[in-house]
């Protein structure tokens, strides 16, 4: 497939680290939330995945941004916007959650943390948040402060960023549960750590400030990560599918309800807590969804999705679109995420596919895949 130049400007923006990863050899960017996100290092996006199942990454995740809410009503806001119920949030968690419109369509699948009573981040994918947001505080009175927090997000991944963090920060940071954050010191300053991250390696994402002292431990990290082999790295799409880690804009989007993309376990329709498309989605839930996104392995070597791509029974009836795909070097063949269609949602539904012109056949499986 031929490859194109991304062309930079002001409205593309840069991250805190761009300088730094463009002289440690980054090689192609996506855009995410209107900021330059890493997608390669080098060669092969293979050798970064192996390279990730092994050692430790750190990772310029600044797209990740984070649309902070605070004042009085900050509560109320936040879960307006999410079927999950946050009444019981506590102060130092990370809540996976859908953010979701009246017609109960997704808008966006963030971590949320709260950071005290009256202040929340919301750590988005890729949509404009904040925009949603304003709105929603502009029509019901709100009191509260909107705006893009200058934190720019960078990621240590890999079964060696407990080893490579502990080193640098002191042992305490081991003790961190997944989906905890709390404050490090480096440097003079505290530094807001969670244990969390877009990969099933392990790991660890720093808040970092705009500060001196941020930027030294990004520094720090490739210094006293020579002997657990750090490298730069960037979120894998070839890691990210076998550990079954959706994307939004990719595998869902606002055509999609949280129950289609299997989110039942952050979709709380018991609680007596107020949301949008709320009542939408207990109708959707009593009636049984009619597309969901489950995963497919395709006999092919090689693919490179950038569009849906329609996917047939043997009788050529659509069945669902592959949404996401990529190799697998485990399961020797392509593996993807797709959303497929009532009444296939049967575990080794066989399909038919064409890929850049071959007739190639596939099969749907549950997820996740491993
Ligand atoms: N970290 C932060 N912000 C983010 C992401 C992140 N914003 C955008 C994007 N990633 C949001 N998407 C996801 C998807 C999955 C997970 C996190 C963010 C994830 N899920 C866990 C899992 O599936 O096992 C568990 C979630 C839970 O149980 O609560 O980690 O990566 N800051």
């Amino acid at each position: 497939m031929k490859e194109y130049f991304i062309s930079k400007s002001r409205r593309l923006r840069s991250t805190s680290y761009t300088s730094r990863i463009e002289e440690q050899g980054v090689t192609a960017y996506t855009i995410y939330n209107h900021m330059l996100l890493p997608t390669r290092f080098g060669g092969p996006l293979e050798e970064l995945y192996h390279h990730l199942k092994e050692h430790v990454q750190v990772w310029d995740a600044a797209g990740q941004r984070q649309v902070e809410v605070n004042g009085k009503d900050s509560y109320k806001l936040v879960q307006l916007m999410t079927c999950r119920d946050l009444s019981k949030a506590k102060v130092g968690r990370c809540y996976y959650a859908p953010i979701i419109d009246d017609k109960a369509k997704l808008i966006n699948d963030p971590v949320i943390l709260k950071l005290s009573d009256q202040r929340w981040w919301i750590s988005l994918s890729d949509s404009d948040v904040e925009l949603f947001a304003k709105g929603l505080a502009i029509g019901n009175n709100f009191d509260v402060n909107i705006f893009e927090a200058k934190i720019d997000i960078f990621s240590v991944q890999g079964p060696k960023s407990f080893d490579l963090m502990a080193k640098v920060l002191g042992p305490k940071i081991r003790e961190l549960k997944f989906f905890g954050f709390d404050y490090y010191e480096f440097g003079g300053s505290k530094h807001l750590i969670a244990r969390s991250g877009w990969s099933k390696q392990g790991g660890y994402e720093v808040y970092m400030e705009h500060t001196e002292a941020g930027l030294a431990l990004y520094d720090k990290l490739f210094e006293a990560g020579v002997e657990f082999n750090v490298k730069p790295g960037a979120p894998n799409l070839i890691e990210r599918l076998e550990s079954s880690l959706l994307s939004y804009g990719n595998d869902m989007d606002i055509g999609d309800n949280p129950l289609e993309c299997g989110f039942d376990k952050y979709v709380n329709l018991e609680s007596e807590v107020n949301f949008l498309g709320k009542e939408v989605l207990k109708k959707v839930k009593s009636e049984g969804v009619k597309k969901k996104l489950m995963g497919v392995k395709i006999d092919s070597k090689k693919i490179n999705v950038t569009g849906s791509i329609n996917m047939y029974d043997k009788n050529n009836k659509l069945i669902g679109e592959l949404r996401s795909g990529s190799f697998n070097p485990m399961f020797k063949q392509v593996i993807g995420i797709a959303m497929v269609n009532k009444p296939y949602f049967k575990d080794t539904q066989e399909f038919q596919i064409s890929i850049d012109g071959n007739n190639c056949t596939g099969k749907v499986c549950d997820l996740p895949f491993i």
